[in-house]
């Protein structure tokens, strides 16, 4: 059998064979969990069919563990039987060889011979470092310390060096008592020697361990068990960051770049082995915008909240958005290799590959483009300047409030400029000259739910040489529902279009009488399209009575009111 390294994208053969006959009902989802956690345990059981593939390291098992955990409610008992033993620890009589960690943070468990053979001083070498990990990510980072593992195998917490076909993976064990339910212990594998992946020994156990060890520190946060298929991603994003903020030279998550460069439209959330470890740089631009302590921040939220209403909160203290730091996003995603700026942009944009656009097209004549894109998906269009002038992107969104789209322009060693739009707000590129660049990001901003399902969206986008003038009013374009039954309807929706990019946006609600009864910052919104929900409750977080009410969006200026009757 072959193994490839994470770096070599094109080689996915085996988790592309899974993919595909999942998707022809070859087998279920039960049976792609369990291969996909055979191959990373015992490759040698795999069915002879998939023995002859290659099989790609799987760098990190631990989400497809929380994913098997979701299903053993509808698993029979044999397959539940068969999920539970990855869930075990490793056999005592086979690691027997413990070393505790200098500081006595941890106790390295490892076998002396047979398959899962280690190096004594490589077992030493590791629980020194397991305490170097743990004293930057609780010491210097602050996060809070990972549950106690109740005293099995001692006070300290248990790592095993194993023969695996991955990096390392971490297992959620029980649940912690009195932490709204969703705090975790658990125990960590790691590779015992590191000679398959991409990073090799020392440094690649360095790097697993910054890894693991931060999705102990999660689970404390908020075990993976207690999320969806669409929020799982966030653990291995926020892991492989951490990888890079305790060993900054190390670089392992360069590996997981190719792929991710190569499609840029794959949506922010996917989640099939590769592009959540490469969309880590999305947390190293935060980190780098609002510093480290933007990522705890989250962490602390998610205890709480689900991942999406946790990034949102965060970002609105920060006076940004969710959105806007998706836009955000497709603009420094273009500023790498050749194109890196490591003052603006990321500072080791020019180690990344350059971002591969969706498609090219010269700029000459009028033209459109048909497209579609999915929740979360960004589409990125390079353009290249034949004929010099003033250019005009006008987009077309059936559902405006949904949609970004961000222009760059670069003319020689000019970063150029950059532009955040909402909606059907046409894009002004002013005077282009002969071969000056052009990126266009298109980005579907809607939220996915708890089930990874894209479903496409078409746009289009016409470019038409000159300056072309958008209409686009201060309005309210709609409420719904209207009327509000707040016995039937979960909250308000209120969209509207604002003329000026204004960063605090303000949304009220106004009795008949003009007494008002609510109102909420919403903080930075472009000039463009706009939706924002409203719960239907007062100050004191009451519902409020039958009736008429007004609703105020205050933006540069107050836009004109509008109307919603209340009916309990
Ligand atoms: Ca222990
Ligand atoms: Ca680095
Ligand atoms: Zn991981």
């Amino acid at each position: 059998m072959l193994f490839f390294g994470a770096g070599l994208a094109a080689e996915r053969e085996f988790l592309n064979r899974i993919e595909e006959d999942l998707s022809n009902g070859r087998i279920d989802e039960i049976s792609a969990i369990e291969l996909q956690l055979q191959a990373v345990y015992e490759p040698q059981e795999l069915p002879v069919l998939y023995q002859q593939l290659a099989v790609d390291l799987i760098c990190d098992p631990t989400p497809i563990k929380a994913k098997a955990k979701r299903f053993f409610v509808q698993a029979n008992d044999a397959q539940r039987a068969r999920l539970q033993r990855w869930f075990q620890r490793p056999d005592s009589t086979i690691f027997s060889e413990t070393i505790v960690s200098p500081a006595g943070y941890f106790k390295i468990h490892y076998a002396k011979e047979g398959s899962h053979k280690t190096d004594p001083e490589f077992a030493r070498q590791c629980a020194a470092i397991y305490d170097q990990v743990y004293e930057y990510e609780i010491d210097v980072l602050g996060y809070q310390t990972p549950p106690s593992d109740n005293y099995r195998h001692g006070p300290e917490y248990d790592v095993y060096m194993r023969n695996i076909s991955a990096y390392g993976c971490t297992t959620e064990e029980e649940l912690v008592p009195g932490a709204g339910n969703r705090a975790f212990n658990g125990f960590v594998e790691m590779d015992n020697d590191f000679t398959h992946t991409p990073t090799k020994g020392l440094n690649a156990a360095r790097v697993t361990a910054a890894h693991e060890f931060f999705h102990l520190i999660q689970l404390g946060y908020r075990g993976y068990s207690t999320v969806n298929d669409n929020e799982r991603f966030f653990y291995e994003m926020s892991s492989t960051w951490m990888e890079d903020v305790v060993f900054d030279s190390i670089n392992d998550y360069f590996f997981y770049l190719n792929s991710f460069f190569s499609f840029s439209h794959h949506a922010f959330h996917l989640f099939n082995g590769n592009h959540e470890y490469g969309s880590a740089i999305f947390l190293h631009m935060l980190e780098k915008k609002y510093g480290h302590l933007i990522v705890q921040q989250m962490w602390q939220e998610l205890r709480n909240r689900d991942l999406f209403a946790s990034l949102q909160a965060v970002l609105q203290l920060k006076g940004s958005s969710f959105n806007r730091e998706l836009a955000e996003f497709s603009v420094w995603n273009i500023h790498t290799k050749n194109r890196a700026d490591t003052v603006r942009y990321y500072p080791e944009g020019k180690n990344y590959p350059a971002l591969q656009p969706k498609a090219s097209y010269e700029l000459s004549d009028e033209m459109q483009i048909d497209d579609q894109s999915g929740q979360l998906q960004t589409a990125t269009y390079r353009f290249v300047t034949r004929i010099p002038g003033d250019y005009t992107v006008q987009p077309q969104f059936d559902e405006p409030s949904n949609w970004l789209l961000t222009a760059v322009t670069r003319s020689g060693t000019n970063n150029g400029s950059m532009l955040i739009n909402s909606g059907n707000i046409a894009a002004t590129l002013y005077d282009l000259n002969l071969d000056d660049e052009v990126w266009v990001s298109v980005i579907n901003t809607r939220l996915p739910g708890a089930i990874y399902q894209p479903q496409d969206m078409p746009f289009t986008l016409q470019i038409i040489p000159g300056v072309a003038g958008t209409t686009i009013e201060n309005k309210i374009q709609k409420i719904y529902p209207n009327p509000y039954l707040p016995a039937q309807h979960a909250s308000v929706m209120v969209e509207y279009s604002i003329t000026q990019t204004h960063d605090q946006v303000g949304m009220r609600i106004l009795s008949a009488n003009g007494q008002m009864i609510f109102q909420q910052q919403l903080g930075y919104r472009t000039a463009g399209y706009h939706r924002e929900e409203w719960h239907g409750k007062n100050f004191a977080g009451d519902q409020i009575s039958s009736g008429i009410y007004l609703v105020q969006i205050v933006a540069t200026e107050p836009l004109p009111i509008a109307k919603i009757a209340v009916i309990r």
